[in-house]
């Protein structure tokens, strides 16, 4: 089927692959995932029967990457450009994607709560070929969210945990943006890739393609005007390599 990325446009997850892949000029096809739906197609193609599947998912000859990180990897073995995971500074680099991953983990629960209270949003998850069935599917387009929800949400964190868990990722980041540009070894790297798709659940940048409502889903106000530094931050980097 030829190099083939399976993504949710709106994802900072797919963002931080498809980011890496075009970093390094590496062509691929795109799939459109559709939560529920394609998990057992997702399930036969990446021969792993029992896996979570997650996306975004790389089809890369006979392998498959099932992780943002791994996609990255692949990307720099078989792409071209500056490095995004230099060996001198590897070690931090997967460390910050761990960050990364943390203040995602926790802006996503966030933002599916909202989400779920917010029908414009939810009908706005509708995959492309049912968006014109509009407030009619509704229910559908619950049961899709409450899916992704159970899946990857557990219900015993309480609100206040979830915004110390972003809290301490995001203070982090701005300590170490503090003597420098870039979070790692003075150059941009995956780090910095990983930490600006994490601020997608702070404000999610202008390029990705979501709904005004999932927009506004997506956005934390309170946490928007405390790291309005950050946010700024990642908007320069994307002017300058995205
Ligand atoms: N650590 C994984 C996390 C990916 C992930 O959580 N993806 C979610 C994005 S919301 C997903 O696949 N959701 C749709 C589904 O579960 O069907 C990565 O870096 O790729």
């Amino acid at each position: 089927m030829g190099r083939t990325l399976v993504h949710l446009p709106q994802s900072p997850w797919s963002e931080k692959a498809r980011w890496a892949l075009d970093h390094h000029g590496v062509e691929y096809k795109l799939v459109e995932h559709v939560p529920m739906v394609f998990e057992p197609v997702l399930r036969i193609w990446s021969r792993d029967l029992r896996r979570k599947i997650t996306v975004p998912i790389l089809f890369d000859e006979s392998h498959t990457f099932s992780d943002s990180l791994a996609i990255a990897e692949r990307a720099e073995e078989v792409g071209r450009g500056s490095p995004l995971f230099p060996r001198s500074h590897l070690a931090e680099i997967v460390g910050w994607n761990e960050v990364a991953e943390r203040i995602m983990w926790a802006g996503r629960a966030r933002a599916m709560e909202r989400m779920l209270q917010n029908k414009r949003s939810l009908v706005e998850q509708l995959p492309p070929f049912l968006r014109p069935g509009g407030r009619a599917l509704l229910p559908l387009a619950k049961v899709g969210a409450a899916f992704v929800r159970s899946k990857h949400v557990p219900r015993t964190t309480s609100p206040a945990e979830l915004e110390a868990a972003m809290t301490a990722g995001l203070d982090k980041a701005r300590a170490a943006l503090a003597t420098s540009a870039y979070l790692t070894g003075g150059a941009f790297t995956f780090a910095d890739v990983a930490i600006a798709c994490a601020l997608g659940f702070v404000v999610p940048p202008a390029r990705l393609p979501l709904g005004p409502a999932t927009r506004d889903v997506f956005s934390d106000p309170k946490l928007a005007s405390v790291y309005a530094d950050l946010v700024d931050w990642r908007d320069r980097l994307i002017e300058q390599h995205r």
